[in-house]
């Protein structure tokens, strides 16, 4: 059995999991729950950036960051499934990348609010951030057909970035982006892992 470190509201874990329900080894993956927080956690000798998600392999070793375990888990279903072969794997690359920069960026804004008290708080940088979602959220607005054919990585890495916005930040980012909100809808009727792997908020 292969472990996932994650936590419900990871959006980085949800990729996983949703990546690994599409490819049809959700049932070879436990979860267990890891607390970034906690310093005496386990996960930091598993990934010593302490950060989730990593996967636990069956050799004992540990893979990290989310990218690394989905081409591992694309490679154990056979390759080439959401991380495509030849020139166009590049674009899906680049989409994943995007997608993983909203995250990033909207993982620092929680964090800010999470991590300061609210007199250190720094409003220039919470902007810097929200410049990073909004300018690649309209590049997504514009260049996302409103249904994906067949989804891939970087189909995956963006709707757990659009649901992490919709969890953390109210879903503001769906009334300037009305194309993106139906594709979203699309994916969650077409890939039932998305609705399976939604943390409460
Ligand atoms: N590039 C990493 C990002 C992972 C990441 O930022 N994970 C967050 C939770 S979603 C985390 O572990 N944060 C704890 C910390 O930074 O200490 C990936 O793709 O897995």
């Amino acid at each position: 059995m292969l472990i996932l470190r994650s936590s419900p509201a990871s959006p980085f874990g949800r990729k996983v999991k949703i990546a690994a329900a599409l490819l049809g080894l959700s049932d070879r993956i436990t979860v267990e729950r890891a607390d970034t927080s906690d310093p005496n956690e386990p996960l930091r000798t598993q990934n010593p950036l302490g950060k989730i998600p990593a996967l636990i392999l069956e050799n004992g070793e540990t893979l990290y960051d989310s990218r690394v375990i989905v081409e591992y888990l694309d490679a154990l279903a056979g390759g080439g499934r959401l991380i495509p072969a030849g020139w166009s794997r590049f674009d899906v690359l680049r989409q994943q990348a995007l997608a993983d920069g909203i995250m990033d960026a909207a993982i620092l804004q929680s964090y800010e609010a999470r991590w300061r008290p609210e007199e250190r708080r720094d409003q220039r940088w919470l902007d810097h951030q929200q410049g990073k979602i909004d300018r690649a959220l309209a590049v997504a607005e514009t260049t996302l057909p409103a249904q994906s054919r067949r989804f891939h990585v970087g189909h995956v890495a963006l709707a757990a970035a659009l649901g992490y916005l919709d969890l953390r930040f109210q879903g503001r980012w769906r009334q300037a982006h009305p194309k993106l909100v139906r594709w979203l809808e699309d994916f969650d009727k077409r890939v039932p892992a998305f609705a399976a792997t939604r943390a409460a908020a």
